[in-house]
């Protein structure tokens, strides 16, 4: 453990004081208001990429010649092949090669694809940071000369892209981190005893605590940070002084919007360790969103802010053994179905280990663009579909000046009779027209229900979109 980390990190706590001397959680960060304020731009974004990118990108999911698995995280791969940190890093420096300009190309391919925010691993489970640390010696810059945290955070900037920056708690470099205190959180040592002999858990957390403070400190407004993750054994103040962590970065960054990982607990949305142990639930306190993984919950969650994150194959980390890529017409309708219950997707890229994104990855993205350069509007800034659920496809709304409702219906299943049925009574100055080329749809509603004359030919393979203007609120 350097010295350069402790001091580092005292200088970042004696910044802030010791927040929560009882462990107990302190008061909500903020009023309501306040909270709405930052969330907004966050709440009407509803699309961001995902980024996981670090040494296991290099590895691309192949140990000593032979695939390490052939479906799941690939950026797990250090703990599935159950290497030290010696032994990994060597085997996985050499091939982390980034290539100049590798982050222009993941900028311009969020920006194209109609994506508001990207969220970058700065740290994964494995140690190895992005950034130029002072805080240790196992990132970027002390390995590579290199900052690719900024020159990623510049070329999101450049692009107009909000900043988010994955961090990871579970640390599998450090050598004060006890993984022994859990049995539920992962570790490729799990089992062995420490090889040092002993560890101080306190000391790992001063470093995560002074890499944080690194991140919030030298590169410019941050606008996410997504935390991950804790288990139900190891988590909150105990495991990261969580509180006190999120007060450092709050004081650092007033309008960051954070994630509910430091925590496993009810009250922060989770009921268990699984990706879908999840419960419509979140106290302030505990962070200003849930993550629902790999799956899209049922309905929406009234209250709560909510994002699903998602791979387009098996793995978040590159593997150039998973060919299971989700479709586009999977990615296109999980968009739409995750903004109709009120949620934002959060869709996962994984660069090589020189930047470049997989072919397949950059398809899909440009494909779910194309969908979005003409249907976009009924995306961002939209609520949840107040109809309840729809045979034939999905909806979202917003209010319009004056207090009318537009309603944004994302048709799946053409109606074969060219009449496109709605429960709900349209009132009789209701309009309609497609929202590919604007054309005006007759409208016609009675006893409670609503018929939108839209004809025999879908504009859209995957979803075609009919927006229909009420001129007061949904009478349901
Ligand atoms: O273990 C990680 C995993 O590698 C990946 O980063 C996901 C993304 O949400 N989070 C953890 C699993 O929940």
């Amino acid at each position: 453990m350097s010295r350069k980390a402790v001091v580092a990190g005292l200088s970042f706590s004696a910044a802030l004081g010791f927040l929560c001397a009882s462990g107990q959680p302190p008061p909500a960060a903020g009023t309501a208001q306040q909270r709405d304020a930052r969330m907004k731009w966050w709440r009407e974004a509803r699309f961001g990429m995902f980024v996981h990118w670090g040494l296991y990108s290099g590895l691309a999911g192949t140990w000593e010649g032979k695939p390490a698995g052939a479906r799941g995280g690939m950026e797990w791969i250090q703990q599935r092949v159950k290497a030290d940190t010696e032994t990994y890093a060597k085997r996985a420096i050499p091939l982390f090669r980034p290539a100049p300009g590798f982050a222009r190309e993941w900028a311009r391919l969020a920006k194209q694809a109609g994506c508001r925010y990207v969220v970058v691993t700065s740290k994964h489970h494995e140690g190895f940071a992005l950034h130029d640390s002072k805080a240790g010696d196992y990132d970027a810059g002390s390995v590579l000369r290199r900052d690719l945290l900024k020159e990623i955070v510049e070329a999101l900037r450049a692009e107009g892209l909000r900043v988010g920056f994955y961090h990871s708690v579970i640390d599998w470099h450090h050598d004060q981190y006890e993984y022994a205190r859990s049995q539920q959180l992962p570790h490729p040592m799990k089992g062995r005893p420490y090889p040092e002999g002993r560890r101080d858990h306190a000391k790992y957390v001063e470093y995560l605590h002074a890499q944080v403070n690194e991140l919030v400190s030298h590169y410019g407004p941050v606008d996410i940070l997504w935390w991950d993750y804790s288990s139900q054994d190891f988590q909150g103040q105990e495991a990261w002084r969580a509180f006190d962590l999120m007060a450092k970065v709050r004081a650092r960054q007033p309008r960051i919007v954070m994630n509910n990982r430091l925590f496993r607990i009810p009250e922060a949305g989770f009921t268990g360790m699984g990706t879908a142990a999840i419960a419509p639930r979140l106290d302030p306190r505990y962070g200003d969103f849930i993550t629902p993984e790999q799956h899209i919950p049922e309905t929406g969650m009234p209250g709560v802010d909510w994002e699903t994150c998602m791979t387009m194959n098996t793995t978040w980390g590159y593997s150039e053994h998973d060919h299971q890529w989700k479709s586009e017409e999977t990615l296109i309708r999980n968009l739409i179905d995750i903004a109709s219950k009120g949620g934002n997707y959060l869709l996962n890229i994984g660069p090589k280990g020189d930047g470049s994104v997989p072919p397949e990855s950059v398809r899909a993205m440009q494909a779910i663009g194309a969908w979005m350069k003409v249907n976009g509007e009924s995306i961002y800034a939209t609520g949840a579909c107040p109809l309840g659920k729809l045979e034939w496809g999905r909806c979202t709304g917003k209010r319009l000046a004056g207090g009318g409702t537009r309603l944004y219906l994302h048709v799946f299943d053409w109606p074969q009779d060219g009449r496109l049925a709605l429960p709900v009574a349209a009132g009789s100055r209701a309009k309609a027209r497609l929202m590919a080329g604007g054309k005006p749809l007759a409208v016609t509603s009675s006893g409670g229900r609503t018929s939108i004359a839209v004809g025999g030919q879908a504009p859209d393979r995957i979803a075609s979109v009919v927006e229909l203007d009420l001129d007061n609120p949904l009478q349901r």
